[in-house]
């Protein structure tokens, strides 16, 4: 097969999700490849995936590998596109056969935001009222808020970020948890309210920085993506990969990561905890960025020691293993 780049048209095709905030991730890639490669035409096809078209069921229960992905997988298996951007914390730490994580993307804020309805808007995480509901769907951020805020009632909440904000405006919620990375990028950071503290709960694997996936044997389309992959958010998030992926956790599970370099050295600090929030295990592992991989395999090792097969095997009997 000629590389995508060397061909006449020299046209390369970017595969998306169509989510509002998935087109805001791939125009801006789309846009910084134009101008570090001004000669090639770069086009965006969007697709559907199955976590587009399954709304009503809360996420942890459909639990499927690649949900947010396997379409533009097929799509550059089957040479419909040439690479997929996506949310990092949403590409399984599994990748198909023949499909490789070209770059990893800066990273925005990896912490989650709270954001409340207009009536709290005096109040913090810690100060909002017992009973108060809260709108997450992620078995990460429920588990870790359980267990320090166990008088809050915790409610599912899916759909696209504006169908979110909708109503938690209509009053169906009083607080939400959402990425503020996500928020960043849509242009609406005055919705986040309150940073989430690392002591209260740790972010998703990835979170924040955009994963570029494409065919592992084209090196002249893979030069033009590693063009735009920051070598310090790529250190961390391999170790928090390679954590999670020793620890055979999907991305459905109350896994949670928070990973710092200074100089040459990486820290991972993880948490493992029960959904319901009773039973944490959490460690933290320093080695050098250089190694991040084996960093987070350490980590995995040491916390398993600590218990933490044991909790996720609890949580993979209610909702399988997912990715
Ligand atoms: C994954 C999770 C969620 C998304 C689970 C988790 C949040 C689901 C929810 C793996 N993917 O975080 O524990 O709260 O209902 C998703 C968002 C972003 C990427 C939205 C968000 C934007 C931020 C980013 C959904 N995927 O987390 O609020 O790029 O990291």
């Amino acid at each position: 097969m000629p590389s995508a780049v060397s061909s006449q048209t020299r046209t390369i095709r970017i595969g998306s999700r169509k989510s509002q905030l998935a087109l805001v991730q791939t125009h801006w890639v789309q846009a910084e490849l134009q101008k570090n490669f001004p000669e090639i035409t770069f086009e965006v096809h969007t697709m559907s995936t199955q976590g587009d078209k399954i709304l009503d069921v809360a996420l942890a229960k459909i639990g499927d590998k690649g949900l947010f992905t396997k379409e533009l997988e097929l799509g550059m298996v089957n040479n419909e596109i040439d690479f997929a951007v996506h949310s990092l914390k949403d590409l399984p730490t599994h990748l198909p056969l023949g499909l490789i994580l070209g770059a990893i993307t800066k990273r925005e804020n990896p912490a989650d935001a709270l954001v409340v309805h207009e009536k709290h808007k005096a109040l913090q995480i810690d100060t909002l009222p017992a009973g108060a509901v809260i709108g997450t769907s992620s078995l990460r951020r429920l588990a870790q808020l359980r267990h320090h805020f166990p008088h809050f009632v915790f409610k599912d909440v899916r759909g696209n970020l504006n169908t979110r904000l909708a109503k938690l405006d209509a009053g169906e919620y009083d607080a939400l948890i959402l990425a503020a990375a996500g928020l960043e990028r849509l242009g609406m950071s005055d919705r986040v309210h309150q940073v989430i503290p690392k002591e209260i709960s740790l972010h998703a694997v990835g979170q924040g920085a955009l994963g570029i996936e494409c065919r592992g044997n084209d090196p002249s389309l893979l030069a033009l993506i590693t063009s735009l992959e920051h070598p310090e958010t790529r250190d961390r998030c391999l170790a928090e990969r390679s954590f999670l992926r020793s620890l055979e956790g999907g991305c459905q599970v109350p896994i949670g990561v928070n990973t710092e370099i200074i100089g040459d050295q990486l820290t991972l600090m993880g948490i493992v905890a029960s959904v319901d929030g009773t039973k944490m295990v959490t460690d933290t592992v320093t080695g050098l960025a250089a190694d991040a991989e084996k960093v987070g395999i350490e980590l995995a090792q040491r916390m398993r020691q600590l218990g933490a097969q044991e909790i996720l095997e609890e949580i993979f009997k209610e909702v399988g293993r997912g990715t």
